[in-house]
């Protein structure tokens, strides 16, 4: 796969040196292009600098082609076959206004190559985005794993895909759903995945559960709506029949459901694993990524607007970011509990995928960093053709009896040979180990390898007794094998059912509530309230307030209130557990990475310092996103989004460093925005700018004229988050500081 991202990228960007302006993420080639169609025969260009790709072919041997290397390599247009081409615009026909000919090889082997272009997208998670990255060990979990890529300084390649579940292909990036977390660490002792959502605990304790759960989340199969998302009756008829749902559905109304990015999303395990140490002895751990740059999510509104204006928000995000040089970090940690025969820790059933261990009782122990330095360099390559699998371990790490983890070990297998269509997928490059591997399965559909030998069986004499059974002695990293943890299987009579351990569906939920702030459990009831809103039956709304009745009697009785209905009284007794303060993302001060600034320049003001500051803010890792009245460049500054392409969703805060006069477009007939109410001498986009930001809580900085706009959209200047002064510098150095807590949590009004 992907060697050294960071070579390849350095290789292309001293090339392109000059060509590129650094400061704009996402530009689509790796040199600009000509007005002019280029018709002098050149090799194909350069990925972009940002770009990683796969380096190892079918057998897992390094291709030895150089990072930079093209799947397509000629100057010259050919067919499949290699044979030069003269003319990809005409079919043959008899005659220029003739039929066309069979006997055309190069239109039939084109048309019928897109014909079968797609393949069919995942069951789940069939929307996501991916990148390539290293993982750092830390040396710090030998005692819990033998698994080689935990050492201290150790380096292993990695590929990781985010997504979200219930959303088609083409489906809005930021609806409310939870998010997939998958990893594939291409370890020198085979591949190991980590296939882990945002969100810590599953809607089901058993995996039997899992296509009942999906087909209510999905889009109603009569009209096939509503599409990726949860806010619909079949949802909240199963979550509300099926109450060991409500902790999953709680985190999912909650903010982390609306993440602000992927590079800002925590990552969990889920269920307990099995870890084994060189001495072979074991112990139950739960796994969480923790992001440097904090937990933070979108507003509602800015949600759902953005689903609109930009549905590729958080891939742009991801991508522009790792362009821009903020490659997002992670560190992994570990949870450790003793391997007991009950497998449970401070009366919490360690194999019950809707119960969390709370962080304050047992803390996270890190013990890695993931850093993801590298785009793909083709989308459906990489991204789409990934192929995760829970099954996919490495000596040191295995699987525990968690009824949910267990049906994922058959469903993973499964699903990729219908969706890769046959059973060597792991031959394609992005899931390639990065190991020699010599497993003796042999044909099948898309077959690339040449396999040599008459004996692919053991035992065998006829190829020398290859391939060999590994050693058992776990102390030896070169030899050793995997071992499945020697667990005692208490004698048991066949059953379908669960232990009564599995049978408390309200206590943790509530303790999640009761970790929440004000403005947070805020947010949570208005989610409820809005999602249950569109349903249409009143039965599933009587019967959610049930649950939440159970949860907490203010979160039962506001969302009561918005539904017009009554509030019921709770049929369990409410739990009281310790708040746990890690639940909460309302933290700080985080460093500022990849964020977007938006910075509005008026071109008949005083632009000074203002170049500057945006070649500051690029240099420290974040984005600037110029708005302006027209396009082009407004004093060498290239103009990113006009008044009537921006909106203010699309940044994480905003500058106003001049207050322009309304455009020559600033009609509603031209663009409705510019109906937004303000001072006549302001552009009215710019108002709305500056108030939908303020709305948002996001901090507002303003020097010079902009300090005028601010009054002129109808803002304070001395509201909280709003910083004035007389320098870009000094403005921009109290904007960062307030930044870093990602919102001004002051300005949202609470009522609870
Ligand atoms: Fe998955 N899940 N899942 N899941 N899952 C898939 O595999 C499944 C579960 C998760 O980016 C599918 O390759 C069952 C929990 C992620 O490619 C499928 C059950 C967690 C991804 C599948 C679960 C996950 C998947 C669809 C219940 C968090 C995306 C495509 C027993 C710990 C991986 C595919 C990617 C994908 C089955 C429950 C995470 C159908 C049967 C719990 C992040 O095999």
């Amino acid at each position: 796969m992907h060697v050294n991202p960071k070579d390849a990228a350095k290789a292309a960007k001293d090339k392109l040196e000059g060509l590129l302006d650094v400061t704009v993420p996402g530009v689509p080639g790796p040199a600009p292009a000509t007005v002019e169609e280029p018709t002098t025969p050149k090799p194909p260009l350069p990925p972009k600098p940002d770009q990683g790709a796969p380096a190892t072919g079918a057998t897992g041997a390094r291709t030895g082609a150089p990072p930079t290397a093209r799947a397509q390599q000629s100057a010259y247009l050919t067919n499949s076959t290699g044979t030069r081409l003269r003319d990809t615009d005409h079919s043959l026909k008899a005659g220029s206004r003739g039929p066309t000919l069979l006997q055309d090889h190069h239109l039939r082997e084109k048309i019928t190559h897109f014909d079968h272009e797609r393949i069919p997208e995942r069951v789940v998670h069939a929307r996501g985005a991916g990148a390539h990255g290293v993982f750092e060990g830390y040396g710090t979990a030998e005692s819990v794993s033998m698994a080689g890529l935990f050492a201290k300084g150790k380096q292993t390649p990695v590929f990781t895909r985010f997504s979200t579940v219930l959303g088609s292909r083409g489906s809005a990036d930021t609806v409310r759903d939870t998010r997939g977390f998958a990893t594939k660490f291409y370890t020198d002792e085979g591949n190991w995945d980590l296939v882990a959502n945002n969100i810590p605990v599953f809607f089901i304790q058993d995996g039997i559960k899992f296509p009942d759960v999906i087909h209510a989340g999905k889009p109603h199969p009569d009209r096939e709506i509503p599409q990726a998302q949860s806010a619909h009756d079949t949802f909240w008829d199963f979550v509300s029949l099926h109450t060991e749902a409500q902790h999953h559905t709680m985190w999912n109304m909650s903010d982390r459901g609306i993440p602000r990015s992927y590079r800002m999303m925590e990552g969990f395990g889920v269920h307990t694993f099995r870890c084994i140490n060189a001495e072979g002895a074991t112990s139950l751990v739960k796994f969480h990524w923790k992001p440097k740059l904090g937990v933070h999510s979108l507003t509602w509104e800015e949600a759902q607007m953005v689903g609109g204006i930009d549905p590729d928000f958080h891939r742009r995000d991801l991508y522009d970011a790792i362009e821009a040089g903020a490659h997002p970090e992670w560190e992994l940690g570990i949870q450790v509990f003793p391997d007991e025969p009950d497998q449970m820790f401070a009366a919490i059933d360690l194999l019950d995928p809707t119960k969390i261990v709370p962080e304050e009782i047992a803390p996270v122990q890190p013990i890695g960093k993931l850093t993801l330095n590298a785009n793909p360099t083709n989308f459906f390559a990489e991204v789409e053709q990934v192929a995760f699998h829970v099954g996919h371990l490495v000596p040191g790490i295995d699987v525990t009896d968690d009824p949910l983890l267990q049906t994922r070990l058959f469903s993973y297998v499964d699903t990729q040979l219908s969706r890769l269509g046959g059973p060597n997928y792991n031959q394609i490059p992005v899931n390639r180990p990065h190991v020699p591997t010599n497993d003796m399965f042999r044909d099948g559909f898309h077959q690339h390898a040449v396999h040599s030998g008459v004996a692919p069986y053991k035992p065998n004499s006829l190829d020398g007794g290859c391939p060999f059974a590994a050693g058992a002695d776990l102390s030896d990293e070169e030899t050793r094998a995997f071992v499945e943890a020697a667990v005692k299987v208490s004698e048991a009579t066949k059953v379908r059912a669960n232990p009564a351990s599995y049978d408390d569906h309200y206590s943790q939920v509530r303790q999640f509530w009761l970790s929440m702030t004000p403005v947070k459990k805020e947010h949570i009831i208005r989610a409820y309230t809005f999602e249950l809103g569109k349903c249409y039956e009143q039965a599933v709304k009587e019967r959610q307030l049930q649950s939440l009745a159970n949860i907490d009697p203010v979160l039962c009785q506001e969302v009561a209130t918005g539904l017009g209905l009554p509030a019921p009284e709770p049929t369990v007794p409410l739990e009281d557990l310790e708040p746990s303060p890690a639940l909460s993302q309302v933290k700080g001060p985080f460093p500022p990475d990849g964020r977007m600034v938006g910075i509005v320049v008026d071109p008949d003001g005083d632009l000074s310092g203002v170049d500057a500051l945006r070649r500051t803010i690029h240099g420290a890792g974040m984005v600037p996103l110029v708005f302006g009245p027209h396009g082009g460049t407004i004093e060498g500054m290239p103009v990113q989004r006009t008044f009537a392409t921006g909106r203010s969703v699309e940044v994480d805060v905003l500058l106003l460093a001049g207050a322009p006069k309304p455009a020559p477009d600033a009609l509603t007939n031209r663009d409705a925005k510019a109906g937004a109410p303000g001072s006549p001498a302001l552009d009215p986009r710019v108002a709305l700018l500056v108030q939908e930001c303020h709305r948002h809580a996001k901090v507002i900085g303003a020097w010079g004229e902009g300090v005028t706009a601010l009054g002129g959209a109808g803002v304070a200047a001395d509201d909280a988050g709003i910083v004035t002064g007389d320098s870009p510098a000094d403005v921009f150095a109290g904007v960062s500081e307030q930044m870093a807590f990602h919102r001004v949590w002051d300005r949202f009004p609470t009522a609870v």
